[in-house]
């Protein structure tokens, strides 16, 4: 039977329909029509900007035009054979734009010991095709599969003339083999494999107990056990290789679909990549996780990464020849490092996870706390934005139902003098969170950023953020995962205490995961542009990818989220700082580390009901009610329209009916909304909203009263 499963994009679908023509032989085929209803085109600041229905993606990539695109990742079962993709345009208008379309702003980087602006001579690429893709293999759902991303260009542009060729329906028709030989009965004996120096077993070995105790059934194997080949034979011309391909074994034996690896560069070795920057002519090389993770390529054989056969790992432009390794880059099992140095390391993560996981941390009430950190990443940008806030609060609409505490340049507290600035960071994350947003500039330990088109000065005060400020962090249980948008700051190959690992390192509190990179971070120009592509796309790839999982009511591991940001990052057409991100995007902490729950989310609770008419500095009462599926207790908030939210209230009962109060500073016309959230910690969209106004005042009072006015201001400009 042939198969396909839609993900991603179902809207898409639904509105461009689908349809089938299964061949009896073995050669197959699917028909997939894509419409796009509507172009716009804007003129703006000196260039044409379009806009198309339907596209879900914006083209971002240095050296071409940016033009929306829309981009469908469909899943075949494992061993299915790709033969060939085609594409048919039909419907196709013609239109001349004013100006040149607008080009991808240049690259900048997010470290803060130097800003490159070298002089670069551009070469514009046009688009010439209508689509690309890659054929992978990677993870999905939990189960292994193919994975075929398609990016479409319904609208191609010819800068001689300024001209754009729009395709209103685009049919692909997809060729492809299934298995000749059914997949051998899925074997499923682990879930989890903890890999690491015999020195940390003993250590380890409450994690896994505990992990078996919660039904993820783990089993752990010393790095000294893979190379003196006691469960299979060797393979692979280096430890990492070795390591490598005993992980293939262990998913091919026993099913295993995360893998922990515990130790630092020292006690557990890393794969170094090879990628040429031409750019900023960076050729650092960094260590990449992903490796041990992406063990398949899209033809089911071994990902070496090392297709070129050299012995040089993940090359890209790389050397006087300039060699290019290919690379699958989708992970087939999820992964996350605890790069420890010693036992007492060991220790104090494993506790912090098992008691993390024994309190349910994320149906705690300081889990739906958020907070972000930044100000103006780059301050010569022509728009003035503050990159860094900008960011963050695009974290702050993702994470729907998190209240967030905004430690800011714009609001005071992340510019304060030394040592408010760095107190306000204390306050935060001691009060406890389910989440950090760091937006700025990074070195392998620390962060900071600047106030608003100030260069010379450094935030917070005097030197930013560092791994000894993390280091004083005493938040107990209540424990973050955080998300480094900034240069090198998981940098393990350099500083075995970098700042990513250094929240989880510190035993008195500070996280339970991180993200961030092993090499430079890259944006795209200043201003608003730096949340698409490179590091801060990939940063809000992990909240997307949590925001929309646990909407879902399904359980969602730390694991997940960092696979899923990959998935949705990876398209086909990519450039080397591309690859630079994926491949260094470094997963601290426990893949399996459940960070929420599954449940049926509660109903969307009722329309507020209250007084419509309102007076400012006046306490007004609201209710409303919901219900949960599963008869939990529920949590409500209330969205007052004014910038501010009750806070998560509660419990209550399934089906009781709250009150919650709440007093308006100005005049104004504001929407009350509210959310529920059940004790698992799922929580419902918004009900609908509520409009509210000033109240009416008499007609004659304020007449009169203008007319006052009036006279008073012609008396003034009388007596001046
Ligand atoms: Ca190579
Ligand atoms: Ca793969
Ligand atoms: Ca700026
Ligand atoms: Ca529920």
């Amino acid at each position: 039977m042939m198969k396909i499963t839609v993900v991603g994009s179902i809207f898409i679908l639904l509105l461009s329909g689908i349809s089938f023509t299964t061949a009896s032989t073995t050669l197959q085929s699917e028909q997939l029509t894509y419409t796009f209803s509507k172009i716009s085109i804007n003129e703006q600041e000196g260039y044409s900007k379009i806009t198309i229905d339907e596209t879900n993606h914006l083209l971002v990539q240095h050296d071409r035009y940016m033009v929306p695109t829309l981009i469908e990742t469909l899943t075949f079962p494992q061993g299915t054979t790709i033969e060939n993709v085609e594409c048919s345009p039909s419907n196709i208008a013609y239109f001349t734009l004013e100006n040149s379309l607008q080009m991808t702003p240049l690259p900048v980087m997010m470290s803060n010991d130097f800003i490159l602006t070298p002089g670069h001579k551009r070469e514009p690429i046009m688009l010439d095709s209508w689509v690309s893709y890659d054929i992978s293999s990677g993870l999905r759902d939990n189960k292994r599969c193919v994975i075929l991303n398609i990016e479409l260009y319904p609208a191609r542009y010819d800068q001689t003339g300024h001209m754009i060729q729009f395709a209103q329906q685009l049919d692909i028709q997809i060729k492809f083999k299934e298995p000749s030989i059914e997949p051998t009965k899925t074997i499923d004996e682990y879930d989890l494999l903890i890999l690491s120096p015999s020195l940390f077993s003993e250590e380890i070995q409450p994690l896994i107990v505990h992990k078996t105790e919660r039904a993820i059934r783990t089993r752990g194997i010393t790095l000294e056990d893979i190379y003196a080949e006691t469960l299979f034979p060797i393979q692979g011309r280096d430890q990492q290789e070795q390591i490598k391909y005993f992980i293939k074994n262990a998913v091919e034996q026993w099913g295993i679909t995360s893998v922990l690896l515990v130790g630092g560069l020292d006690e557990f070795p890393a794969r170094m990549t090879h990628i040429y920057v031409s750019y900023f002519d960076v050729d650092e090389p960094f260590p990449s996780d992903l490796y041990y993770a992406d063990i398949y390529d899209g033809q089911n054989e071994f990902s070496s990464w090392d297709s070129n056969q050299n012995d040089i790992f993940a090359e890209y432009d790389w050397g006087d020849e300039h060699l290019t390794d290919e690379i699958d880059l989708y992970p087939d099992i999820n992964i996350g490092r605890l790069p420890c140095i010693d036992e007492t390391e060991v220790t104090t993560i494993v506790n912090k996870i098992i008691t993390y996981e024994a309190n349910k941390a994320w149906t705690q009430e300081w889990f739906t706390d958020l907070v972000v950190i930044g100000a103006d990443t780059f301050t010569d940008d022509t728009f003035g934005i503050s990159e860094g806030e900008y960011i963050n609060q695009i974290v702050i609409d993702t994470l729907q139902g998190f209240i967030p505490n905004k430690i800011w340049d714009s609001n005071g507290r992340l510019s304060a003098p030394a040592p408010k600035g760095l107190n306000e960071i204390y306050d935060a994350i001691n009060k406890g969170c389910g989440f950090i947003d760091f937006s700025g500039h990074g070195y392998h330990d620390m962060f900071a950023t600047h106030p608003n088109g100030v260069e010379n000065i450094w935030i917070p005060k005097p030197w930013g953020f560092d791994t000894s400020h993390v280091a004083k962090l005493s938040n107990g249980d209540k424990l973050p995962i955080i998300i480094l948008g900034a240069c090198s700051t998981c940098k393990f190959d350099v500083n075995d205490n970098c700042l990513g690992w250094s929240f989880l390192s510190n035993p008195n509190g500070g996280g339970i995961g991180s993200f961030g990179v092993t090499t430079f971070g890259y944006a795209n120009g200043g201003g608003k542009k730096m949340s698409e592509g490179f590091i801060e796309e990939m940063t809000m790839n992990i909240f997307k990818a949590y925001s929309e999982m646990t909407n879902k009511g399904v359980k969602v591991s730390l694991g997940d989220i960092w696979n899923n940001a990959l998935i949705d990052y990876i398209s086909p057409m990519m450039e080397v700082r591309d690859y630079a991100t994926i491949e260094s995007f470094q997963p601290f902490g426990d893949p399996t580390l459940q960070i929420s729950d599954g449940s049926n989310p509660p109903e969307i609770p009722e329309k507020p009901t209250g007084p419509t008419k309102i007076e400012p500095e006046k306490l007004y009462t609201f209710s409303s009610s919901t219900t949960d599926p599963d008869g939990d207790t529920i949590y409500y908030l209330f969205d007052w329209g004014d910038g501010n939210s009750s806070g998560w209230i509660g419990p209550y009962e399934s089906g009781d009916i709250i009150e919650e109060s709440h007093s308006w500073a100005e005049k104004g016309r504001y929407s009350i909304r509210v959310k529920a959230r059940d004790n698992n910690g799922v929580q419902s969209d918004w009900s609908e909203a509520l409009q509210i106004s000033k109240q009416k005042e008499i007609n004659s009072y304020n007449f009169i009263k203008h007319v006052l006015e009036m006279i008073r201001s012609n008396l003034n400009v009388l007596s001046s």
